[in-house]
């Protein structure tokens, strides 16, 4: 079991790097490839990430001298360079592929026309990219594939989701009865969700026509910032986005307190989310590389989720520690203002996840380090600011919602995918 050989792909980002590390640590022989493409969306939106990130050689170069273990990288855009790409995979021939390389804010996604197209051109390729790859080269390799909880909506479906597949039985004519598992119907809420969705019918044709082992990890939304492996040098310190595109809620929060900043909850803050912390993350990935599903069977899709919890709780729980003011602000998403959500993590419990649940305790971490580095915080990049549409753009008090229309105000050479590395 030990000691396979796994690429990681994205593994210069906030889940990726991690992971990265925590599979080198337990005796795989890990290689990292990545186009760097999340550190030029930092430059292009002018915001960096909280804690001070070192160039992706210096990284390994910290590792290799803390664990004595050497992680290999490549610089590649596998959505665009498909042939460098398919070489680096012919010679590598990984018995993993941890697939992590996809744009991943929701709000990025939702900026314009550029970001929109930018989002689903780079993801769908990407992953597609993998998948032929794969075949082309006949390699018997399991992927598995971060992907997100967004995929099933956030309607309350009034029963626990279930991990990717509902049982339906249909009567025909004859009044027979006909049972079938179908894919979850997807609702995605944004374009990056949909980007998530639009994976899933990848990994359905290529698990069918070509017998590829994969496994898809529906992810809730990740909180922490270190874990075991970043902490034992500065220099291995994991990213943390706390901006309004990228920042994801709970981070934000604790960033906020920080500096003073009020919680920006939206709208009535009764979303439920599904939540998991980073250590975890490292943990379910090690599961899922551990146990691939059988050639020829479906995608194994797994709930990776600790709990689910309100915005408006989460806010409740940093503000009682911290004593920071919670601010209910107009909500620039598309999204149902309140929700249930009952999820399923059977399989990942089966395999032994025993999940960090949030308390307070629990954040102390983060907010340590939201506090050393707060010099690093800029304000204006705090507030969110890109509106699902056009409803959503006047919410905000934007006067001129033609933003939201025509696509954001940066120029095409910004996109990341537009510029040289
Ligand atoms: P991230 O943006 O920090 O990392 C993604 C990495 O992929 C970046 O380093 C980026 O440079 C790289 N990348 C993107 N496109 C690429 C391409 N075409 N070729 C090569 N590299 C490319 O994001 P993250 O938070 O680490 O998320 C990783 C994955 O996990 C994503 O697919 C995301 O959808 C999923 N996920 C994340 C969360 C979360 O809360 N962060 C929750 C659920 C699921
Ligand atoms: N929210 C606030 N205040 C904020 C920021 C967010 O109230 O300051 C709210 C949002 O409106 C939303 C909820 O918090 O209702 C979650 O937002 P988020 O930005 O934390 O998470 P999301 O956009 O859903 O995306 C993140 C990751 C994405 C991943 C997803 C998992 O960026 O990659 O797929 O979490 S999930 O949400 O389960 O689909």
């Amino acid at each position: 079991m030990i000691g396979k050989k796994i690429l990681v792909l994205g593994g210069d980002g906030f889940c990726g790097w991690p992971t990265a590390l925590h599979l080198s640590s337990i005796g795989h022989d890990v290689t990292i490839l990545d186009n760097l493409s999340r550190r030029r969306i930092d430059l292009e939106l002018g915001i960096r990430s909280l804690t001070p990130i070192e160039p992706i050689d210096v990284r390994v170069e910290a590792w290799e001298e803390v664990s004595g273990k050497r992680i290999d990288y490549a610089v590649i855009d596998i959505a665009r360079d498909y042939q460098e790409f398919a070489d680096f995979l012919e010679e590598l021939r990984p018995d993993t592929i941890v697939h992590f390389a996809e744009q991943r804010a929701a709000p990025y996604s939702m900026r314009g026309a550029k970001e929109k197209r930018y989002t689903v051109d780079n993801n769908m390729a990407a992953t597609h990219n993998v998948l032929v790859a794969l075949t082309e080269l006949g390699l018997d390799s399991h992927l598995v594939h971060l992907g997100t909880m967004g995929v099933y909506g956030y309607s309350g479906a009034g029963f626990e989701l279930p991990e990717g597949y509902l049982p339906v039985e249909v009567t025909d004519d004859e009044g027979q009865r006909h049972k079938r598992d179908i894919l979850y119907p997807t609702n995605p809420g944004s374009v990056y969700h949909l980007t998530k969705s639009l994976d899933q019918l990848l990994f359905q044709f290529y698990a069918n026509n070509d017998k590829m082992r994969i496994t898809d990890l529906h992810q809730g939304i990740v909180w922490g910032t270190q874990t075991r492996e970043t902490r034992r040098h500065p220099a291995l310190v994991n990213r943390f986005d706390y901006d309004g595109e990228y920042g994801t809620v709970l981070n934000r929060f604790l960033v906020e307190s920080a500096v003073g900043h009020p919680l920006t909850v939206h709208g009535t803050g009764g979303q439920t989310r599904a939540f998991i912390n980073i250590q975890d993350t490292v943990r379910c990935v090690e599961l899922a590389v551990n146990n691939p599903p059988e050639a020829g069977s479906p995608v194994k899709i797994l709930n990776q989720v600790a709990e689910t919890l309100e915005v408006k709780e989460l806010a409740q729980l940093v503000s009682t520690l911290t004593g920071a003011e919670i601010a209910y602000v107009p909500n620039p998403r598309r999204e149902a203002e309140a929700n249930d959500l009952n999820v399923s993590n059977r399989h990942l419990r089966a395999l032994g996840l025993d999940p960090i649940l949030l308390a307070a305790g629990l954040l102390d971490d983060t907010l340590e380090i939201s506090s050393r580095y707060k010099d690093r915080i800029n304000l204006a990049k705090i507030p969110a600011r890109t509106a699902w549409n056009e409803d959503r753009s006047h919410a905000l008090g934007n006067d001129d919602s033609a933003g939201v229309k025509n696509g954001s105000t940066h120029p095409d050479e910004n996109c990341p995918s537009q510029r040289a590395a």
